[in-house]
């Protein structure tokens, strides 16, 4: 039997890289991620075929005796929070030391992020495990989680912002260094997209500090839900452009590269970025439309401003498809859209995250109809909610995530891809199973299905408990072939990664695929060259739009209500 080889070619490599550290810090982040990502999928099968009426939660009750709403708590945390955080935190500390071309100047604080994220992280498993967390990756109060859960989550958070401080303090080296340069494209982007992020949990900070921690352990009576509510969308709808902001560093600065081409145009991606930084925070209200105690004028601005946050996506479109059709002519394509047909098509790097993009264009569009205040009150807490974060978070991200998989564990690795037709089928699989899985629940969100409830099964699947039940049955096994087709591609690619990983030819020397630009950097002016205008433009924007409700809910605030726990 032909032994398993290690990667001695990588360890090799790896003993004298510079970057080094930068490689194991991306390699054990993205291994937790896709573990979580793992895990977290396979409760999301269980969760459609619950809701069919097949509970095979029943079988795991010894292990998850929360059922569906355990299960859902870990498909939450696990896929939105612990796959993206770990992911993008390894991938943004490896981006931006290849693109300063230098390592991150502080090794010790690189670790000190890991260790404490993973610190974090395993102390809010347990609690979710043991069914002491069945909170949902919301974790609303009433609903009381154990007070580690809280702790655990708030360790993760803190670990990040450990990355934003190396990053700083690398680019003050390389400012030294280059003081006339434009900061490398895919290190401006890592900067603001930490930056970002850093601002947005001020908001889940204060909830966990003065909220929900002194409350789970028992410090304080009760609590303010609508105040935790607020704060928590205060982070809660950045985080979502903390997610997808990685995922376009990849479409903007490697993708045309991927398809044979250049970026179209630096200076306009990097417009797209900083709008992202000012305009990301000061907008979470949109997720409180039917939230009492909260003034319809603020409603009605952070709807003015969300639909505000929709032009760096739409400059993103642009950007991003004229940079394919760069590279589709480029390639010989001709016409005026016949030029598709000769993009790598062929490649399952480039194929999975031009899937993501196509159906990102769909959740974008339903991003609207979601933000529109009347609207709002037809989908809000229904399954179109869930079909519109499938479309984003479940394939902008997750697709592009694994699509980047494709180059990122061979690089990581030191191994050739195992095989390039099992990530193409993985990429068809998943934009098949998606587009089933997210039609039909945007279709049942509109016939009033409500997302987060236990539908299958009696007593909860019957006439008497919902109206419309008879039209709902005939669409949610269509949803369901849409899951388990998802499942297929899922299997698809672990396999691919795991072979990858331990049969892979070695394949040391690889490179990062960073794209040239047709329009770059001697085109961007200073100011796009800078990151405190629009931070300082952040936070002038988060104290307009936010102080007033902050202040109000603030200083009525009782901490009256006791916790929950019905599971
Ligand atoms: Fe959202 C709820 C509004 C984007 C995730 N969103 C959610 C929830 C999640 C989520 C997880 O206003 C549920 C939270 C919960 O548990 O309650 N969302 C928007 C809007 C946008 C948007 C306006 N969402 C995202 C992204 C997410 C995400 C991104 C994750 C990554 N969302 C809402 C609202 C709610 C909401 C309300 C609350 C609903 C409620 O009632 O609870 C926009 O940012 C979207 C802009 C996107 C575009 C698309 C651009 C397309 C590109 C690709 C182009 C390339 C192509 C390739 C097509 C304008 C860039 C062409 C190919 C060739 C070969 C040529
Ligand atoms: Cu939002």
């Amino acid at each position: 039997m032909a032994a398993i080889t290690r990667p001695r070619g990588a360890e090799r490599v790896l003993a004298t890289d510079r970057f080094a550290t930068e490689i194991r810090l991306a390699r054990l982040n993205i291994l937790i991620a896709f573990i979580a990502l793992a895990l977290g999928g396979l409760m999301g099968v269980l969760q459609i075929l619950q809701y069919n009426g097949i509970d095979l939660y029943r079988f795991i009750k010894p292990i998850l005796p929360g059922g569906y709403y355990q299960g859902l708590t870990l498909h939450g945390v696990l896929n939105v929070l612990v796959f993206t955080t770990f992911y993008i935190i390894g991938f943004l500390t490896l981006i931006t030391a290849k693109a300063f071309d230098k390592p991150l100047v502080h090794k010790g604080l690189g670790w000190f992020t890991f260790w404490l994220m993973l610190g974090g992280l395993l102390m809010t498993a347990l609690p979710i495990l043991l069914n002491n967390a069945t909170v949902l990756f919301t974790f609303y109060p009433p609903l009381k989680a154990d007070g580690f859960f809280y702790l655990g989550l708030t360790l993760v958070v803190v670990g990040t912002y450990f990355l934003l401080l190396n990053q700083a303090l690398t680019y003050r080296v390389w400012r030294k260094e280059n003081p006339k340069a434009k900061i490398p494209l895919p290190a401006f982007m890592a900067i603001v997209t930490m930056s970002m992020w850093v601002i947005a949990t001020i908001g889940i900070a204060a909830e966990m500090l003065f909220l929900l921690i002194p409350w789970s352990f028992g410090w304080v009576e009760g609590t303010d839900v609508l105040l935790a509510r607020t704060l928590f969308w205060f982070t809660g709808h950045p985080i979502v452009y903390f997610w997808l902001l990685p995922a376009y560093i990849s479409w903007y600065t490697m993708i045309p590269k991927q398809a044979g081409g250049k970026l179209f145009s630096e200076p306009m991606a990097r417009v797209s970025f900083v709008l992202f930084l000012v305009l990301s925070i000061p907008i979470g209200i949109h997720h409180q439309y039917t939230d009492p105690g909260i003034s319809a004028i603020w409603k009605l601005v952070h709807f003015i401003f969300t639909v505000g946050v929709f032009f760096p996506s739409l400059l993103t479109f642009f950007n991003v498809v004229a940079s394919l059709e760069h590279a589709g002519r480029s390639r010989g394509g001709k016409g005026w859209l016949a030029w598709i047909f000769a993009l790598p098509w062929k490649s399952a790097t480039f194929t999975a995250q031009v899937f993501a993009m196509i159906l990102f264009a769909f959740g974008g569009a339903g991003g609207v109809i979601n933000a529109s205040y009347n609207l709002n009150l037809v989908v809000h807490n229904t399954a179109w909610i869930s079909g519109h974060f499938h479309l984003t978070v479940g394939s902008a991200v997750a697709l592009s995530f694994m699509g980047m998989g494709y180059w990122l564990v061979p690089y990581l690795s030191g191994r050739r891809l195992f095989s390039n037709f099992l990530g193409l089928a993985a990429s068809w699989c998943w934009l098949i199973g998606m587009i089933l899985f997210s039609h039909f629940m945007h279709m049942l969100g509109l016939l009033g299905v409500p997302r987060r409830s236990m539908l299958g099964g009696a007593p909860y699947f019957n006439e008497s408990t919902y109206a419309g039940v008879a039209e709902w049955r005939l669409l949610l096994p269509v949803a369901m072939v849409g899951g388990l087709v998802m499942f297929v591609s899922a299997i698809l690619f672990y396999t691919n990664m795991v072979l990858t990983i331990t049969r892979g030819q070695p394949e040391p020397n690889q490179q990062i695929p960073f794209a040239e630009k047709i329009s770059g950097p001697e085109d961007v002016p200073a100011v796009l060259d800078r990151f405190w205008p629009w931070v300082v433009g952040a936070i002038m924007l988060i104290a307009i739009n936010y102080g007033p409700t902050l202040y109000y809910l603030i200083s009525t605030s009782r901490l009256n209500i006791p916790g929950l726990r019905p599971w």
